[in-house]
């Protein structure tokens, strides 16, 4: 094994109920008469990416995403969780100990995710105290890939920049969509299941732990 690919929500923090505040705050800015539940949420979750989210609601509310200007509502919604995650972010049990251990083993680090590099920076900001780029040699991310989770493009996207084979990768995922992107793109696949995700189906998946404290990669996947 050469590196170590992660995923962000959910898996390197429980990120989701401070993506549902911004998004409500951000709604709320514009004047629109839009509040999402947890449980309307954990709904829309199954649809990665924000915009996506955004326009998915819409369409099942019977309005037509065209006639509303879901790029800046999720550009704002970006601004105001980077700074909410701020005050509110904590990395989930055994995440910091992993990432330090792969490090004392030389693997080299990768970020997968589906939502923007600009979360991905406030979010290790935040619980690292370091710049996202000083610890993930490769940060694939949001719009980089035209077809996200669980599609395998931003998977895809991660292994061409890091110059490795899939075979000589571990994912950390907590979703089925991150699953059964990374699957498909060949990638061994531990996962943890998170707030929102914990009754969702991960056949498939080489390992599903309730989270990675205490764990250690001399047990992970061969
Ligand atoms: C989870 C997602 C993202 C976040 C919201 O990403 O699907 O859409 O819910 O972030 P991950 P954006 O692949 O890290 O689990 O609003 O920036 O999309
Ligand atoms: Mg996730």
């Amino acid at each position: 094994m050469k590196a170590l690919v992660f995923d962000v929500d959910g898996t390197l923090a429980e990120t989701e109920t401070v993506h549902l505040a911004a998004f409500n705050a951000a709604f709320a800015a514009a004047g629109l008469p839009w509040t999402w539940s947890e449980q309307a949420y954990a709904r829309l979750l199954t649809t990665t990416g924000g915009k996506e989210r955004i326009a998915r609601y819409l369409r099942e509310a019977g309005d037509d995403p065209e006639r509303h200007p879901v790029a800046a509502l999720h550009a704002d919604k970006t601004a105001r969780y980077a700074a909410m995650i701020a005050d509110e972010a904590a990395l989930r049990p055994g995440v910091a100990a992993l990432i330090a251990e792969a490090r004392s083993h030389g693997l080299r680090l990768a970020v997968a995710t589906t939502t923007t590099p600009d979360n991905v920076e406030a979010l290790v900001q935040a619980t690292m105290g370091v710049p996202a780029g000083a610890l993930f040699e490769v940060i694939a991310a949001g719009d980089m890939v035209a077809a996200k989770k669980p599609a395998p493009d931003v998977y895809r996207l991660a292994l061409e920049r890091l110059g490795l084979a899939a075979e000589d990768c571990l994912a950390f995922e907590d979703s089925r969509n991150g699953l059964l992107a990374a699957k498909a793109a060949g990638l061994r696949t531990v996962v943890v299941p998170s707030r929102f995700t914990a009754g969702e189906d991960f056949a498939g998946a080489d390992l599903v732990l309730p989270s990675l404290a205490g764990w250690s990669l001399e047990v992970a996947p061969a």
